[in-house]
Order: C-alpha cells, then sequence, then structure tokens
C-alpha cells in the first residue's frame, strides 16, 4: 500500500467502509481523537489522512512514554498493569460501562414518564412509549460490544428489530438509518449502513441478559448490531431516522 498521506481520499483498509454513500447532510463536531476513524467512516476527511509514518512515530511516543511510566516510578507497577487489562466482566449486567448515564447527562430524561422514541420515514413519524415498544415483536440476539478501548463482552440482547421498526414508518430497507441518543453531543449519533439495518441481529434493545436495561447500558433502549465498534453502538435512544 502506497502513503496515503497527500489529499488521496482512497480509504483506510483499517477502517470500516460500506457501500452507501453518505449525503452528509447532518453537520458535526468532529468526534474526539480517539474515536475519529469510526465516526464517518464512509467519508474522507482530516482524520482519514493519517499517514503510516504518523502511526509509527506515535506508537514511538507511546512506547517511549510506557518506558518513562516504568523508569520513573510514576505509575505503580500493579496499577500499570490494571490500566492495561481488559475491563471485561466489570460493570452491571456483566458488562463494562464506557460512559454511564449520570457522566452523559441523561438520567432524569431517560427515566421520565413522558419518555418516547421517534421513528421517522419521509412523511411517516411513529411516536412509541418504552410499553409500545415492548408490545412490538421481541427478539433475542448474541452480540459482543467491542470497545476501542482495549474490552469487549458477549452478551445477549433482546428487543425490537431495526428493520421491523424501518418497516413500521414504510421505511426503505435499503436506506441507511440513523440513531440520535438523549445525550446531545460527540457520541450521540451514528448512522446504520442499510445493510446492517436489514440484519435480523441488529435490535433495537430493551433488555440485556434477560433483564431491564440498567440506565448505563442504555435504558429505555440502545443499538446493538454485529460487527460494528463499541462506540457506534448508540445507548439512550431518542430518535431513529430512515435517511
Ligand atoms: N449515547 C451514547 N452511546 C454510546 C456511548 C456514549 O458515550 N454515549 N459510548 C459508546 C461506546 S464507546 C461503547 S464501547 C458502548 C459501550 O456500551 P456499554 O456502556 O453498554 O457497555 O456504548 C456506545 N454507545
Ligand atoms: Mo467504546
Amino acid at each position: 500500500m502506497t502513503d496515503s498521506s497527500a489529499g488521496d481520499p482512497t480509504p483506510d483498509p483499517d477502517v470500516a467502509t460500506h457501500d452507501q454513500p453518505d449525503d452528509g447532510a447532518v453537520p458535526r463536531d468532529p468526534p474526539p481523537p480517539r474515536y475519529a476513524a469510526f465516526a464517518r467512516p464512509d467519508e474522507p476527511g482530516p482524520s482519514r489522512g493519517v499517514s503510516r509514518r504518523a502511526v509509527l512515530l506515535s506508537a514511538v511516543g507511546a512506547a517511549g512514554l510506557a518506558g518513562l511510566a516504568f523508569a520513573g516510578q510514576s505509575v505503580s507497577f500493579l496499577r500499570w498493569i490494571s490500566f492495561l487489562a481488559p475491563r471485561s466482566g466489570h460493570g452491571p449486567q456483566g458488562v463494562p460501562v464506557n460512559r454511564t448515564a449520570a457522566a452523559a447527562g441523561v438520567v432524569t430524561m431517560a427515566h421520565a414518564p413522558d419518555y418516547r422514541l421517534t421513528v421517522v420515514a419521509g412523511r411517516t413519524t411513529r411516536v412509541l412509549s418504552l410499553d409500545d415498544l415492548r408490545r412490538l415483536p421481541q427478539h433475542t440476539s448474541e452480540l459482543p460490544i467491542a470497545c476501542v478501548e482495549g474490552w469487549s463482552a458477549q452478551a445477549t440482547w433482546s428487543g425490537v428489530r431495526v428493520r421491523d421498526l424501518v418497516e413500521l414508518v414504510d421505511g426503505d430497507p435499503d436506506r441507511d438509518v440513523r440513531f440520535t441518543s438523549l445525550e446531545r453531543g460527540l457520541y450521540g449519533v451514528s448512522t446504520l449502513p442499510a445493510n446492517f439495518a436489514r440484519n435480523t441481529s441488529s435490535l433495537v434493545a430493551l433488555e440485556l441478559h434477560g433483564q431491564t436495561l440498567t440506565t448505563d447500558h442504555g435504558y429505555p433502549c440502545r443499538l446493538i448490531t454485529p460487527n460494528r465498534p463499541g462506540v457506534l453502538q448508540t445507548k439512550w435512544l431518542s430518535r431513529i431516522e430512515v435517511l
């Protein structure tokens, strides 16, 4: 592979891509650097122009920092080890939590009696309460959450199929679907390519391991789909739009 730093829009092969063009209609703030590569997988941009040399240099830098940490005893040996260890298994319902509901500022909205999930395709809108969601056909998927921070946890999720919700509003199954959280800001939105939206395993999950989702795992409902990085498994959903 050749160096792609000079404005070459060739997608980075390390980043998941798909064949649906993005109309780019929704301007958004750039995501934080740690998740930048996942935010707009289908669009070349400044974050895509990272050369292999830059990656190599930052790896060398990180290795240097690690060496310094040891040499200077600036972190204790045990803390250093636990920093490197996968966090799998900790957190409510046996699944780690990346960002708590309190940190995201959504606790009150998530538990509000007037909570609704809005599902939109063109001019058709359905506004669903949590009970409405529970009355729709429920399905179960065994799917991992895989966070780029270095942990992965297998889990059993139950809820409503994404494709059933698309059908509920007469949405075109060949369109991408945008998921918006009660949480405003950087992690509060993700776009699911049409082929993932059609996948029967893709759920708007209401339950984890047979229990109502905890607030930290995305109550009242969250997206869970196969083969997507954790950062795109949006929690605390408020709106679903067939694009
Ligand atoms: N709204 C929202 N959804 C989110 C996040 C977030 O910060 N806000 N974090 C994401 C990341 S980075 C991961 S790895 C998963 C973790 O899900 P969990 O906390 O239920 O394990 O949620 C994703 N969904
Ligand atoms: Mo993550």
